[in-house]
């Protein structure tokens, strides 16, 4: 059964099922609880008829003939009009959204999302094929250029030829849909390097776009370890440019790599982790700190580039802070994603959860336990319990740790020295400010080197068109996703200065 959802929710409103910690303060169209009801039977058969099959992976030799495939169809592709290409991803948009119970159920069973988080990730993929077949149809006109008496001036954009797209697993849809979607939209064919965790949910996003009428040739799909099929793909001679999100010691190797080719220069796009902090002054209200905390830290597992790592807070209110957030920590539910209830699932892996516990282990020897539970026995395997610890200084947190761990630091004095010890962690992804004197909070966004500042909220990641994402430093490269300049990146620019005295003219 397909339900087609009638609510056409903004990304950042998308229900969150059943409306428990994660879901509070969000905002609730009339009718959701019918919604709701509604939606979570065709999710609940949706996810009991659906077995995740294993996919083959490839061979990195089989890169070049796909390559040269691409390259085929890039020459018919880029010469489409970027209005029939628009339509085809309006048309994919479209198949997904009815598609929509099939994609959560997906996620939750290959990457063990929660329902909410799955739906917010369909809806997010959805919202990035909209917008870049607007975004490429807006900027893919010709713009006059003013210009002398005499002559006239035209800009033009036009694709690049075959990107690669490497994408994780942690938004293993909506991630990877929007990487395709752009360089499709500006005319570019793609060859698609999928994380290895989750393999099926790519070949159904490929599928999709091949039913509607995305050639197969355009985007081909290559699954198999980063380490021989990625970097297979980012060796070939003659790609465009790379797109790619993940780690940061990745994007250097992939950047290595890319310069050390012969030939053009290749432009790599680079979205990759952060430290992300929150800071919080004496004024803030603790209510609203720790909503935001407990969403940003724990929600996904802490498995969001976007997460909250580092909990800078002022020492006049940290006390009572912290005492909030254990307490709210210890309310949210642990255990399969499957189930309804669940606040927090597992990691993907056991590789994750080895390496998380890892870095458990040494905060115990190096920091102040503040919350160390242990996850329910037999509830999921990889489950790791929200855990806070308290350090000494902002530099004491070395790693970006891709889990539902929180680091807090107490301050006092000047904020604008707390977010100078932010800046120099290196990374710039998400800031979070709580505080009640707004001339301050704009201050200390000014002075941050970061990509995106939320003030007064929780941090999120992408909001497609509204809260275009990406990051500074250690963080990426930039432009932003869902952003409006992200889909130049894509492009090729031409001038075109004609003489109109000249004969001919
Ligand atoms: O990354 P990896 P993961 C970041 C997040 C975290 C990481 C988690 O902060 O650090 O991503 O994802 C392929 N040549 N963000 O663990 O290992 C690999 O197969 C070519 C940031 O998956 O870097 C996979 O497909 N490719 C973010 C992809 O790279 C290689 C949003 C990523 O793998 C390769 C989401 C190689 N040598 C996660 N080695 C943001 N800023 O928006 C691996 N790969």
């Amino acid at each position: 059964e397909i339900l087609v959802s009638p609510l056409r929710l903004e990304p950042e409103s998308a229900f969150v099922l059943p409306p428990k910690l994660f879901g509070a303060g969000r905002k609730n169209s009339a009718g959701l609880d019918l919604e709701v009801a509604t939606q979570r039977a065709a999710l609940q058969t949706a996810f009991d008829n659906l077995t995740v099959p294993s996919v083959p992976e490839f061979d990195a030799k089989q890169a070049a003939s796909a390559y040269a495939t691409s390259a085929t169809s890039y020459k018919i592709w880029s010469k489409a009009p970027v209005a029939e290409r628009a339509a085809l991803l309006r048309q994919s948009a479209d198949a997904l959204e009815h598609q929509m119970p099939r994609f959560c159920a997906i996620l939750v069973k290959e990457a063990f999302k929660t329902w909410g988080d799955a739906v917010s990730e369909v809806r997010e993929a959805v919202d990035f094929l909209r917008f870049y077949a607007d975004e490429a149809e807006r900027i893919m006109a010709p713009v006059a250029l003013p210009g002398p008496t005499g002559e006239t001036n035209e800009l033009r954009l036009s694709a690049r030829g075959v990107w690669v797209c490497i994408s994780p697993w942690n938004f293993p849809l909506a991630i990877f849909m929007g990487q395709v979607a752009a360089a499709l939209a500006t005319g570019n064919t793609v060859l698609a390097k999928p994380a290895e965790q989750t393999p099926f949910v790519a070949l159904e996003a490929v599928r999709l776009l091949h039913s509607v009428g995305v050639p197969e040739a355009a985007v081909q799909l290559l699954h198999g370890p980063g380490e021989t099929v990625g970097a297979a793909l980012v060796a070939l001679p003659g790609i465009a440019g790379v797109v790619f999100t993940g780690s940061t010691p990745v994007a250097r190797t992939i950047n290595r790599a890319l310069a050390a080719k012969d030939g053009p220069i290749v432009p790599l796009i680079a979205e990759t982790g952060g430290i992300n902090a929150m800071l919080v002054d004496s004024t803030a209200l603790p209510e609203q700190v720790v909503d935001a905390v407990v969403q940003s830290a724990f929600r996904s597992a802490g498995q969001r580039c976007s997460a909250l790592r580092l909990l800078c807070v002022h020492e006049a209110i940290a006390d009572h802070v912290i005492e909030m957030v254990q307490g709210a920590a210890k309310e949210l539910v642990l255990g399969n994603t499957a189930e309804w209830a669940t606040d927090v699932g597992p990691v993907i892996d056991k590789e994750a959860f080895d390496g998380i516990q890892k870095h458990i282990q040494r905060l115990h020897s190096t920091a102040k336990p503040l919350l160390a539970q242990s996850a329910p026995a037999r509830a999921a395997a990889n489950l790791i319990a929200p855990q806070a610890f308290e350090l000494k200084q902002v530099s004491d947190v070395a790693q970006e740790i891709f889990g539902p761990v929180l680091h807090i630091v107490r301050w006092s004095g000047d904020p604008q020295a707390v977010i100078e010890q932010i800046n120099a962690l290196g990374y710039g992804l998400t800031l979070g400010i709580q505080t009640r004197i707004d001339s301050r909070a704009h201050a200390l966004a000014a002075a941050a080197h970061i990509g995106n500042v939320y003030i007064n909220r929780n941090i999120i990641g992408a909001v497609v068109g509204v809260q275009p994402f990406g990051g500074e430093g250690l963080s990426g490269t930039g432009p932003k996703a869902g952003g409006p300049h992200y889909l130049y990146r894509f492009c090729a620019e031409q001038t075109l200065t004609v003489n109109t005295t000249a004969a001919g003219g």
